[in-house]
């Protein structure tokens, strides 16, 4: 029977079970005398043969229930812990947005990736030295495929471009963040895991001059309006020409002294490199010009840039591998 059973009735054995084990040693006492009520109020309707249950619902709530449900509003509160967005987040999300806000959309894609996408198609020829410096991660037992469709971890977030650019036609502008593999000992400026941020711009006539001013007043809003740009030359394979950007040094101010000490940051020279960039090379165009993308025709800008580095730069961290231990000391600090 639902409320007097003995092997598992409300007032015999499930009152005394889940209410009176559950309550605080000091109220003990108090529960039971209140399951006490309920099971005598229980046996007085079960003598008289009258069981409405909606009576013994409600006495139920009046002796048990309610007497416990009263809120001590003289305890102390739960404390909750506040999380705060990770610093290397939190950079990835302000460089997406500057982005965004020049008309740019997001595409992200696999980490995992073939060396199609992430090699051949970006230029770099089967066994070209060029493969050497990226330091690659393969994933093991691919060596049955043929060469492009052998598995790795992408050492950059071109490949999306290119799976981009097989699906949509010119003109396309897009960021692409996520995370990269490489095969680096850690220590205080590498991981092997870090995150780029990588850009495309590909339309008729886009010119060096529109990857100078899009990327001069993107470091002005990341970095604010008073840095100065410098685009210094510099080599990537899948670009033509390239360059490397360095913007005047946001902690001395371009001056390369911080009071009498030298700056750190910017070695003295006042000016700091933030990330490759160029005019993507025709070659690029060849894999994918049957989407619209023929190098007579289109032409574009490509840059790329280390998340984690632009961070540990903007809040003044000198160890990339704080970002990555999860130590709260460290990361409260961001709340
Ligand atoms: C760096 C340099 C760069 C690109 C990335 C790119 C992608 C395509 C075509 C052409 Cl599909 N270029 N990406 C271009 C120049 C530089 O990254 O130092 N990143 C951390």
């Amino acid at each position: 029977m639902r409320w007097l059973g003995r092997a598992n009735g409300l007032a015999n054995k499930q009152l005394p079970e889940l209410w009176l084990k559950a309550a605080p040693r000091d109220h003990k006492a108090e529960v039971g005398k209140h399951i006490n009520a309920v099971k005598a109020h229980c046996e007085a309707m079960f003598e008289q043969e009258r069981l409405p249950i909606a009576r013994l619902e409600t006495a139920v709530r009046s002796k048990l229930i309610e007497p416990l449900e009263r809120v001590d509003i003289t305890l102390p509160g739960v404390r909750r812990a506040i999380g705060a967005e990770h610093p290397v987040m939190k950079t990835w999300r302000e460089i997406v947005s500057v982005f965004q806000k020049l008309g740019y959309s997001v595409a992200e894609g696999p980490v995992v990736e073939t060396d199609y996408y992430n090699f051949e198609a970006l230029n770099f020829p089967p066994n070209h030295p060029a493969r050497d410096t990226q330091d690659t991660l393969f994933i093991a037992g691919q060596q049955s495929k043929p060469q492009r469709e052998r598995l790795l971890l992408r050492t950059h977030t071109s490949p999306v471009q290119i799976r981009t650019m097989e699906k949509m036609r010119p003109p396309i502008r897009i960021v692409i963040p996520g995370t990269v593999h490489r095969n680096d000992p850690p220590d205080a400026s590498h991981s092997p895991m870090f995150h780029q941020i990588e850009g495309l711009a590909v339309d008729t006539n886009i010119t060096f001059g529109d990857l100078k001013g899009t990327l001069d007043h993107a470091m002005k809003a990341l970095f604010g309006s008073s840095v100065k740009t410098h685009f210094r030359p510099s080599f990537f394979p899948f670009t033509e020409p390239s360059a490397e950007l360095y913007v005047t040094c946001f902690i001395c101010g371009g001056s390369g002294k911080r009071g009498s000490d030298p700056c750190r940051p910017c070695k003295q020279t006042g000016w700091i490199e933030v990330l490759g960039c160029g005019m993507v090379d025709p070659n690029v165009f060849e894999f994918v010009k049957d989407n619209g993308y023929d190098p007579k025709k289109v032409s574009g800008f490509a840059f790329g840039m280390g998340v984690d580095r632009l961070a540990l730069l903007k809040y003044g961290v000198d160890d990339i591998q704080l970002f990555f231990q999860g130590d709260v000391r460290f990361l409260q600090q961001f709340g």
